[in-house]
């Protein structure tokens, strides 16, 4: 299929729930994917404005507020900010990140919600459903449990049993509660605005046809849902948040809107539309936002993990369609899921690497490339800190970063940090140079059709050939032998490096602008909004960038390898602290009453080393240690038997309250008291110290 021809393109990636922090799936899901498009294509001069922003509304967060005793706004208001800082750590390069709670949101998609309305594209169907008289709300089918009609488990949800497996309705349980409040719910009769999918589904079929071009894995589940038939979708909800259904509409069709929000996948998407007018507006013209979404000629892209693929394809086109002055998506690279260390990625069980707190370890960089080249493109695909650790090791510090600094060495060296002139040029010489003239394009294509990993693989080969040209050549043999010879392989060698600078540019934006840094090369296109859109760009990069007699700046380091213990740090993180995520999230424990400097000295702390450790029999906490305190040892006991084991004890350096009087527990007695920091996860630390046993601490 000839494709037509565009002159902008409009890329999204998916609103991430704003009820707890961003992970690595999430990055490599959708927001990964979509930086690395978005950044090519704007060094390859496409007019690209692309958006993101915490999706607020929905039943999910209403209810994780409801659990935490406060109001969904505090939720949202709390990880709105943690989730944007940490896509800003990562480099995401948006032109703008919103939030569907903005005022703009709000009208944007009521206004949507009154075109279709009063295009009479829905339908109304009015129906009895439970409603929790205590918490005042209708209960979506997951907030009723009871016993199950066919097996008897008590706790049988109200869309389905888990223990037999059928499908139920709410009104079938037998002594139905709700999850909410423990109330006995009631039927009342309420009336829901449909979404007729079915209308769509010649059309869609028709639109889809047209794009065989598609991700195997997005065709696949979209003809399956094809294939069912596509069912009528409730788009409006009785619950206390989210966008209200608009008054005028309702009360047109005499429904009464109190208490009805429109359905968080109705909201969500038109989130994309209402982040492009907030940017529209940011930039001072607030009409800029319509030819991104309503021209023929914008490619508009949507970035999303596989969980969202019938949103993208079927539900939110129908709904531009219905609208009509919408241009559809020219694609939905949706990826597939990524596994942690070969365990399904869990929140609740924390086997997730946070974003924010990957950020506090390690350069972005290091996990942006990593991630790119395991990233789940066809089929599920698994992250390991190995994997990690091999690809930082033995690509970019070992292939790359020691290409750029052999280069950069001998030309600081041999050619006076300048370029030297290339005369008489061999066939390796030339070879380097023609071969370097394709990979604008080996690179550009992958990234401009969605094939990230071999993006970045045909990245590390330019850099690989570098490394082999810069052998073959043999410098430090010509560099006596034949000066020319050796000034002529640093020139191809720095030209390389050039345009690495630039190719490099969208999986490692941090690193590239670093090497630029130390080959003095400026004039290059920014791959981010706000930077300088002329000058040297993507097509460019297969050319020589660097004139002779250019002065080199400041060789460095671009990467440094990373250690095996670093290493396992990380991967003892995972599932470390059930719900870790939320604890780093626990205010620090308040400090305690002011005491005077006597009521200080009379407590006497020692350093001391622990020379016998045991478990007390029959104590679930208990560890029987004795420390060397230099002028006596001392039996005590300790309450961490939960988080060392004796035998890692022995040998440790401790603080010990010295003066604490004895006490019996479980029969034996302790004769004082190992000091140890807890910090808010509830993990312990010992006090270590230099100084000999029994010195005092004070
Ligand atoms: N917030 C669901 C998700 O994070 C949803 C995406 C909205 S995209 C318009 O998977
Ligand atoms: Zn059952």
């Amino acid at each position: 299929m000839a494709s037509p021809a565009f002159n902008r393109i409009m890329v999204t990636a998916a609103l991430p729930y704003a009820n707890g922090p961003v992970h690595l799936g999430h990055l490599a899901g959708a927001y990964l994917p979509a930086d690395l498009f978005s950044r090519y294509q704007r060094m390859k001069g496409q007019d690209v404005v692309f958006v993101c922003g915490s999706d607020e509304m929905g039943v999910a967060i209403m209810v994780r507020a409801r659990n935490e005793g406060i109001d969904p706004q505090d939720l949202v208001d709390r990880y709105h900010p943690m989730i944007e800082k940490a896509f800003a750590g990562f480099g995401m390069s948006f032109d703008h990140y919103g939030r569907t709670t903005s005022p703009v949101h709000a009208e944007t998609s009521q206004d949507f919600f009154r075109t279709l309305a009063r295009k009479d594209v829905f339908a109304l169907k009015t129906e009895e459903q439970l409603y929790d008289p205590e918490a005042g709300i209708f209960l979506a089918d997951r907030f009723v449990v009871g016993t199950c009609p066919t097996c008897g488990n008590e706790n049988a949800y109200g869309d389905q049993c888990e223990k037999c497996g059928s499908t139920l309705s709410p009104k079938e349980l037998i002594n139905p509660r709700s999850t909410l409040s423990d109330a006995t719910p009631e039927l009342r009769e309420t009336t829901h605005f449909y979404l007729p999918l079915g209308d769509f589904q010649d059309r869609l079929d028709q639109w889809i046809g047209t794009h065989p071009e598609w991700k195997p894995n997005v065709l696949g589940q979209v003809r399956s849902w094809l294939n069912d038939g596509l069912k009528d979708r409730a788009i409006t909800r009785d619950v206390p948040w989210g966008v209200p259904v608009p008054k005028d509409v309702a009360e047109e069709l005499g429904i009464d809107a109190e208490g009805k929000v429109i359905y968080v996948w109705f909201d969500a998407p038109i989130g994309y539309i209402s982040d492009t007018k907030e940017w529209a507006m940011s930039q001072g013209d607030p009409d800029a936002w319509k030819p991104y979404w309503q021209a023929d000629d914008t490619r508009l892209v949507h970035f999303i993990g596989k969980d969202n693929i019938v949103f993208h394809c079927l539900m939110f086109p129908a709904m531009l369609m219905a609208h009509g002055d919408y241009t559809l998506p020219e694609n939905v690279p949706a990826n597939e899921f990524l596994n942690i260390e070969g365990d399904k990625l869990s929140t609740s069980r924390n086997w997730a690497v946070w974003l924010h707190e990957y950020l506090e370890d390690f350069e972005p960089d290091l996990l942006r490339y990593a991630l790119a080249t395991m990233l789940p493109e066809t089929k599920d695909a698994d992250f390991n800190w190995s994997e990690f650790q091999t690809r930082i090791n033995s690509e970019l510090a070992d292939v790359l970063g020691n290409f750029v600094n052999r280069t950069l060495t001998f030309a600081a060296r041999f050619a006076d940090g300048k370029v030297p002139e290339l005369v008489d040029p061999s066939d390796a010489d030339k070879a380097a140079l023609e071969e370097l003239a394709t990979f604008p394009d080996r690179i550009g294509k992958a990234y401009d059709t969605y094939r990230n990993r071999e993006a970045v693989f045909e990245t590390m080969a330019l850099a690989r050939l570098g490394n082999k040209y810069f052998n073959d050549t043999e410098p430090w043999h010509t560099r006596k032998s034949d000066p020319q010879a050796c000034a002529n392989t640093i020139h191809v060698s720095l030209q390389i490096c050039a345009s690495l600078s630039v190719l490099m540019e969208p999986a490692l934006p941090f690193s590239s602008a670093r090497l630029r840094g130390m080959l003095n090369l400026e004039g290059v296109r920014a791959s981010v909004p706000g930077g300088a859109a002329e000058g040297i760009g993507w097509d460019d990069a297969g050319k020589s960038l660097l004139q002779p007699g250019h002065a080199l700046g400041e060789a460095g380091i671009l990467f440094t390898k990373i250690e095996d213990d670093v290493m396992e740090e990380q991967k003892a993180k995972l599932g470390a602290t059930p719900d870790g995520a939320s604890d780093k999230d626990q205010p620090y424990e308040p400090v305690k009453d002011t005491i005077e400097y006597d009521d200080f000295a009379k407590l006497d702390f020692r350093m001391g080393t622990i020379v016998e450790a045991e478990e007390m029999p029959k104590s679930k906490k208990l560890v029987k240690t004795v420390v060397d305190l230099g002028f006596e040892k001392r039996q005590i006991l300790a309450g961490i038997k939960e988080h060392f084991k004796p035998e890692e004890l022995i040998g440790k350096r401790v603080a010990v309250v010295a003066n604490l009087a004895p006490r019996k527990m479980m029969g034996t007695e302790s004769q004082g008291m190992i000091l140890m920091a807890e910090d808010r996860e509830g993990a312990l630390f010992l006090m270590n110290s230099g100084g000999e046993n029994g010195s005092v601490i004070r």
